[in-house]
């Protein structure tokens, strides 16, 4: 069989599943393909003679890099080594988790939220982005970000513990999708790290959503956030037309952008499709916050955050407007920003394109400068079907999933310009190579950085189909790892994943200097000496005080007298790496875990008597089954 007819076969195959209909939505494209040699086969997908051809680390041997991993509908975020593709960390986020105890712990509960009861306000969540804090245009190691697309909430992980510190929801929004941390202020250059965190809604509602306009879907709207990366309060809201889906940010920190799909405003998918055009809409940070400081801002509901307009009809002279809609071909997905800080790029997804806009040329239009804004588009140009994420090399070149045709593009973003200005001699097609399947998301060691390194390309393919011992109707996802590090990319390694991380990220590991013991002092409540442990009792309130100290816990036993209600805190007075236990109480729903030199409490009330042996869930010690104590409740 020929190439070609391989090629054919393969999209039939892919065509048959999950794709029917969506294809029927794929618009024509302005330009036509080119057609270099390169672009009409595929790469072989046998390792060659490469720098990276080898993901497997002798016994003992660390990664080079780190990868923050969403979980998807696990609600937590996964630390991951490359290029071994080893899962090394969960950090439970929206989502109680078992083994650390959280939404167990009173501390975890009061990061997720609970409703007047003490109960969790919410135990579902569905994390799809996640990105780290900047610093001259790289990590600096401060923080990540992960969304919760189901109730609208950002979380924010501490990159010293690894821990989740704060959640924020969003008010007046829903399926808060898209999130992107700024690289440096827009007016004060010495601020040249993260301080805001931008945050696109994707689904239109009511405003205020309180029962009232359910039927006037023409007066639904979707707002674009910024929340505030060290308080992680709400500073501000943008009414927008159309709808927010992934988020992108500048270098100089003067501009943010989303990617809509929905201009049309649709409710049913069919209108959603209906336009040719969407947009990707930019945000002019510096107007937005002297607006917001001149008063000249609404408020929505119950919610105070200023609410400034940025709707097309109020933003129509470039030399005040807030926001700037740039037009971009049919439901477009992603939004990236190309690591020399000059392009953001939108892919097409029901188009078979990728959309290059020049910041510069936003900036000039904001300015005055640049008559038409369309103009600020200096490429679209066809890379394949149903065009998803966007990665870079560090090198000039783009890497593009291709969610229908299956397949990762690599292409020459100065190319595609060139052919995009008329010179059709310009070969922007560099590669293609076959993933399994379906791919989504993708991104490069360092690529969403100044210090893209064009070494690792990972990829989430949403489908993985044969590619893994079956398991029965669920499917694991495919995390495919690629070397990129020359002309042709080759495929290099599978990994089953739970579905379903969506996004990631991958940065070099010495960006990262994690503690790995705590400190007695980041916990108001810890118990600093064992002698200080023991039960005391303030009417039916009872406080029952324990340290931890392999292979035992301080108290030996303590007695509550049923109907109290008991707070236990538990102090981890072992400080040596690595030494973590556990607190149990059977019957009493209670489990967490305790590192080094942490405290933890939970509350319960003791409503049934009898007793209960409180044991250490986390192997600690060779007297590790013997660690326990006695929780004696009287009748
Ligand atoms: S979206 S597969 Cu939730 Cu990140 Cu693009
Ligand atoms: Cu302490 Cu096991
Ligand atoms: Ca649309």
């Amino acid at each position: 069989m020929s190439t070609e007819a391989v090629g054919l076969g393969r999209r039939r195959f892919l065509n048959t599943a999950a794709l029917t209909g969506l294809t029927l939505g794929v618009a024509a494209c302005n330009d036509k393909p080119e057609t270099a040699p390169a672009a009409s086969g595929t790469s072989a997908a046998a390792p060659a003679a490469h720098a990276n051809s080898s993901t497997h680390l002798k016994p003992g041997e660390l990664d080079t890099y780190y990868g923050i991993w969403s979980g998807g509908h696990t609600g937590d975020m996964r630390i991951l080594g490359l290029p071994s593709g080893r899962e090394i960390h969960r950090i439970p986020c929206f989502v109680p988790d078992a083994l650390v105890g959280w939404g167990v712990t009173n501390e975890s509960k009061a990061i997720m939220g609970t409703k007047p009861d003490g109960h969790l306000r919410y135990t579902v969540a569905d994390t799809h982005h996640t990105h780290a804090s900047y610093k001259d245009g790289n990590y600096d190691g401060r923080y990540a970000w992960i969304n919760d697309k189901i109730n609208s909430r950002i979380a924010r992980v501490r990159l010293d513990y690894f821990v989740c510190d704060k959640i924020t929801e969003l008010p007046n929004v829903q399926g808060f999708h898209g999130i992107f941390p700024d690289k440096a202020d827009p007016v004060d250059p010495a601020i040249n790290y993260t301080t805001r965190v931008f945050c696109g809604a994707e689904f239109a509602i009511p405003l205020p959503n309180n029962g009232g306009d359910i039927d006037k879907p023409e007066k639904y709207r979707s707002m674009f956030t910024c929340v505030d990366a060290e308080s992680m309060e709400v500073r501000w809201q943008v009414l927008i037309d159309g709808n927010c889906d992934l988020t992108a940010t500048s270098y100089d920190g003067k501009l943010a952008a989303t990617n809509q799909y929905n201009i049309e405003n649709g409710v049913h998918y069919e209108d959603m499709m209906s336009s040719e055009r969407d947009a990707c809409l930019f945000f002019n940070i510096a107007r937005i916050e002297e607006a917001v400081k001149a008063g000249k801002f609404t408020t929505v509901g119950t919610s105070k955050v200023p609410v400034v307009d940025g709707t097309r009809e109020s933003n129509k002279d470039p030399k005040t407007a807030l926001t700037a809609y740039v037009s971009v071909p049919k439901n477009p997905h992603g939004v990236n920003a190309s690591p020399d800080a000059k392009y953001f790029i939108c892919a097409g997804k029901l188009s078979p394109t990728a959309t290059v806009i020049e910041l510069s040329k936003v900036l000039d239009w904001f300015d005055g400068k640049l008559a038409e804004l369309d103009k600020a588009i200096v490429a679209e140009v066809e890379i394949g079907l149903g065009p998803l994420h966007t990665a870079f090399d560090g090198r000039g070149n783009a890497y593009t999933t291709l969610f229908l045709d299956s397949q990762v593009v690599k292409w020459n973003v100065d190319a595609a310009i060139k052919f995009h200005a008329g010179d059709k001699a310009a070969k922007y097609v560099v590669d293609r190579l076959d993933v399994h399947y379906q791919p989504g998301h993708i991104n490069a060691s360092q690529s969403e950085t100044r210090a893209a390194d064009g070494k690792y390309l990972a990829v989430g393919c949403k489908f993985s189909k044969d590619r893994f011992l079956p398991v029965g109707p669920l499917h694991p996802e495919n995390e495919q790892l690629i070397d990129i590090s020359g002309e042709k990319m080759v495929l290099l390694a599978d990994h089953p994943v739970r579905g379903e991380p969506h996004d990631f990220i991958i940065f070099k590991r010495d960006l990262l200097k994690p503690k790995q013991v705590y400190d007695l002092d980041e916990f108001p409540l810890a118990t600093k000496d064992p002698k200080e442990s023991g039960v005391t009792r303030n009417g039916k309130k009872v406080t029952v005080r324990i340290t931890s100290q392999a292979p035992a816990f301080s108290l030996r036993e303590f007695t509550v007298k049923k109907g109290d209600e008991v707070t236990l805190i538990l102090t981890n007075l072992d400080k040596i790496e690595d030494l973590t236990h556990g607190f149990a109480i059977p019957k009493y729903n209670v489990n967490f875990i305790v590192n080094p030199l942490e405290t933890k409490s939970v509350t319960f009330m003791a409503d049934q008597p009898g007793i209960f042996w409180c044991y250490c869930t986390h192997f600690c010690h060779a007297l590790h089954l013997e660690m326990r104590t006695r929780m004696i409740v009287e009748a």
